[in-house]
């Protein structure tokens, strides 16, 4: 099996990244800087006209979009646990990962990359506000998961969606939000990272989980 994943550290990427470490196979970690803007190179481009991370490719096979790299991974590396095998478990855990991906994570993007949206300097400060303030109530849904979990979002495995509520809790830091006073997903973001497999994703990224207390 040859699989390679691009990702950025700190960004999205994390989720297939982490989920990948997790799942004990064999890959080839690439890393892309984006503040460099690495994905815009020629190279990078030729991979992923989007400009974007993350990107698998498994043998010659380039696959783009988390949603369709986890399931992709998931139906290759059963014995992971990436999602619920099957049942309602697994629709709601898909649903959950669509929202994440759908909306959750777009409305960081509004924050992060405001540009994407306007070039009025005036107005992205007013979409970053507006949409801080929405990242906060959507964290409040993640929460709300988080608090009835037993002890992942999916049961008793850890999986993609916990890999997500890191990843989306962690930004958080960046939009000016204490993650810590999400304390049901904090505690489990802290749990997440602290498995062995998951660690390696974290020393390679060079995360720090909380990002408001440096930026504060
Ligand atoms: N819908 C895409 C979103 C990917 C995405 O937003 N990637 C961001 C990092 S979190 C990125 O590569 N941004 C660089 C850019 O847009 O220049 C997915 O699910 O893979």
């Amino acid at each position: 099996m040859s699989l390679k994943l691009y990702f950025a550290p700190g960004a999205c990427s994390f989720v297939p990244h982490s989920l990948l470490e997790l799942s004990g196979a064999g890959f080839e970690p690439v890393s892309v800087k984006l503040h460099k803007g690495e994905q815009r190179s020629a190279e990078y481009l030729a991979l992923n006209p989007r400009g974007q991370v993350p990107v698998l490719v498994d043998g010659g096979e380039v696959i783009t979009q988390i949603v369709a790299i986890l399931l992709h991974l998931d139906a290759k590396l059963p014995e992971a646990g990436i999602l619920p095998a099957g049942g309602m478990a697994r629709t709601r855990a898909l649903s959950t990962l669509a929202w994440m991906n759908n909306t959750v994570h777009p409305t960081f993007t509004h924050i992060f990359m405001p540009q994407k949206f306007t070039d009025d300097a005036a107005a992205q400060q007013v979409i970053q506000r507006f949409a801080a303030d929405s990242y906060r109530g959507l964290l409040g849904e993640i929460e709300a998961l988080a608090a009835n979990a037993e002890p992942w979002l999916t049961g008793d495995r850890p999986g993609a969606l916990d890999a997500y509520a890191l990843t989306l809790l962690r930004w958080g830091g960046i939009a000016g939000i204490d993650p810590t006073g999400f304390t049901a997903t904090w505690a489990l973001a802290q749990r997440y990272a602290a498995l062995p497999a998951v660690a390696k994703a974290i020393e390679r990224e060079r995360l720090q989980l909380n990002l408001y207390r440096h930026s504060a």
